[in-house]
Parts: C-alpha cells; sequence; structure tokens
C-alpha cells in the first residue's frame, strides 16, 4: 500500500469516530427511530459536538504520539488534563472516580482494578481504541499488548479489554485491506473470530452468520446487544460495517439506528469503516460541521508519521 493511501486510511479512521460519535450522540438511549431521522439531525445541525467517545479517543492518540508508543502513567495523566477542561462531554460513571482516585495518590494501574468487582466492562476502553488498531495495524501480537494495556488505564474487566483489543484489531485489519478489491465479509470475520480469546466474543461473532439477511433491528440489537458494555456494543459496531461495507454513511447511520448506546456504537463502526474506505468516503458536510476538526485531523497525520518515518 502507497503511504498516501494509508494516511487516509488513518485520517478516515480517527475522524470517522468523531464523526461517528458527534452524529450518533443526538440519539443515545433511543430506541426505534429510522435512519433518515439520522440522516436529518446530521443534516440540520449547524455543529457536530463529540462526546466523551472522542475526548478519550484523542487522549490515546496524544499520549501514544508523545511517547511514540504506549505510557501508561502519561496516558492516565492524559485523560485526567483532558477531563479537567472539558468534564462536561458525558463520560461514564467510572473513568471521573478512577481519575479522581489517581489524582488523590493510587498509581495509574490500580485505580481501575478497584471499581466495580475486578474493573469496569463498560465499552469506554474499546470506543476510544481507533489510534492503537492504526499505529500497530500490522502486528496483532503488539495490537493486543497495548489495547489491554491502555484499556487497563480504566477497564480493568477482561471483557472490557478484550473488547477494546477485538475493536482495535477491526480497525487494523480494515486498515490492511484495499477498498477497490471486493469484501470477503467472511475471512475479515473468521479473522476477528481467531483473535479473540474469549468466549462471549466468539458467541456473538458467530451469531451474525444468521443475521445478514436480518432486517428487524429489535431482533438485531437483542441478539448482538446494543448496550454500554463492551460484549453489547463492539459486536454490533463490527456487524454494521460487515453489512454496509462500501459505504461510511450508511455503515455509520446504520449502526446509529440499532439504537441504544448510538454515540458510542456509530465511533466504533465509523473507526473501522474509516480505516477500510479512508477519509475521502467521510460525507464532507458532516466533517465540515465536525468540532474541533483541525485539531483532530493533525492527530491522524502525527500517529501515521510516527508510522511511516
Ligand atoms: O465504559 P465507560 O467509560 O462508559 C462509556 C459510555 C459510553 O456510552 C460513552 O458514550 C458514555 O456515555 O459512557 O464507563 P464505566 O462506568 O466504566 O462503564 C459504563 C457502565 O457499564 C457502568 O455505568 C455500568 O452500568 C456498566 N458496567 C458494569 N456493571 C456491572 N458490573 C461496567 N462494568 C460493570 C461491572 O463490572
Ligand atoms: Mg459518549
Ligand atoms: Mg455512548
Amino acid at each position: 500500500m502507497d503511504t498516501d493511501t494509508l494516511c487516509n486510511k488513518f485520517l478516515g479512521s480517527i475522524l470517522g469516530t468523531a464523526i461517528g460519535d458527534s452524529v450518533g450522540a443526538g440519539f443515545e438511549g433511543l430506541q426505534g427511530f429510522t435512519e433518515d431521522q439520522v440522516h436529518a439531525v446530521a443534516e440540520r445541525r449547524k455543529v457536530l459536538r463529540y462526546t466523551d467517545d472522542t475526548h478519550m479517543m484523542i487522549g490515546v492518540a496524544e499520549s501514544l504520539i508523545a511517547k511514540s508508543g504506549f505510557d501508561g502513567e502519561h496516558m492516565a495523566n492524559r485523560f485526567i488534563y483532558n477531563y479537567n477542561w472539558e468534564p462536561f462531554r458525558g463520560y461514564g460513571p467510572g473513568p471521573p472516580r478512577i481519575f479522581a482516585a489517581i489524582q488523590e495518590g493510587e498509581s495509574w494501574d490500580r485505580a481501575s482494578e478497584k471499581l466495580y468487582l475486578g474493573g469496569s466492562y463498560g465499552n469506554g476502553a474499546a470506543m476510544r481504541i481507533a489510534p492503537v488498531g492504526l499505529l500497530y495495524y500490522d502486528n496483532p501480537q503488539k495490537l493486543k499488548e497495548v489495547a489491554y494495556q491502555s484499556s487497563h488505564v480504566t477497564h480493568a474487566h477482561i471483557l472490557g479489554k478484550e473488547g477494546a483489543a477485538l475493536q482495535a484489531y477491526a480497525v487494523a485489519l480494515a486498515t490492511t485491506l484495499d477498498p477497490t478489491s471486493s469484501f470477503d465479509r467472511e475471512a475479515f470475520l473468521r479473522k476477528l473470530g481467531d483473535f479473540v480469546v474469549n468466549d462471549t466474543y466468539k458467541e456473538k461473532l458467530q451469531t451474525m452468520e444468521d443475521l445478514w439477511n436480518e432486517s428487524d433491528k429489535i431482533k438485531i440489537a437483542a441478539e448482538l446487544g446494543n448496550g454500554v458494555e463492551a460484549f453489547n456494543s463492539v459486536p454490533a459496531a463490527i456487524f454494521s460495517f460487515l453489512t454496509h461495507p462500501n459505504s461510511f454513511e450508511e455503515a455509520v447511520v446504520y449502526a446509529i439506528s440499532l439504537g441504544g448506546d448510538t454515540d458510542t456504537i456509530g465511533a466504533m463502526a465509523g473507526a473501522i469503516s474509516g480505516a477500510y474506505l479512508g477519509m475521502d468516503s467521510i460525507p464532507a458536510e458532516w466533517l465540515a460541521k465536525l468540532e474541533n476538526r483541525l485539531y483532530i485531523e493533525p492527530l491522524a497525520t502525527e500517529l501515521w508519521q510516527i508510522k511511516t518515518e
């Protein structure tokens, strides 16, 4: 792959996260709305404002860039710094409690273990993982290691980490593929199944085989999940991409129309689709309205520079 194409894919995945998040944000917690309504909201909005999903993805990217790789203490401090500036971004309940504990002296790699019983399995680690999927797109073992480590800052539960690793790997696989060749859905799904170790995720991936032609979104949400848990949202995002591989807009709008945790499922579908199709596939009128685009976009090029220098 030539380096310009790779750069376009990095941009597509980073901006795709932010677009999916900000278009989906208006529907969080809702159910039973149509794809037309999603299109209409995206068009009507003057500014597409993002939430914690993008805000934390920015933190992951900033830290990977500053350290040319993973540094847990640095990433934790970056999350805290960003949160303290903009606490209003709709964070889940866990991360702010962890940030407070670290600021009170707890070590960055222990604070998350005290949340819930054995750590959070919320989707907060998966929603922000695109930069890890991109930086290690050609090294699945390292990708898994860094996905787990970066998750651990806030999500110590194995299902939270595994969901993040699976989402990162989907971004990575999408990055490796040429979108001008025909898309092999079964091969993509098989690779995800071989990568993931946890049965909860293996079973969700298998379930997809029976859902390719299912039009009832309530049934799809019931089978794959559309909630705030990593295992109830990463599969839905992957499924949205796999059923709409050739259009960023269709993949993201479909993901959001599944309802529930719409900003997050939209963000993760956008990350995968953008990594496959590249930034040029994202509707220009959406990109033009994205809050802070001028800050977010260079993060993608800086990650690409680290990768290609
Ligand atoms: O995962 P997290 O950062 O939340 C991300 C979500 C996304 O939808 C964002 O868009 C934003 O809206 O929030 O926050 P956590 O608090 O770690 O986890 C989210 C939720 O998952 C928690 O509030 C719990 O409801 C649930 N959860 C658990 N419930 C029981 N037992 C996570 N871990 C557990 C658990 O171990
Ligand atoms: Mg959010
Ligand atoms: Mg959400």
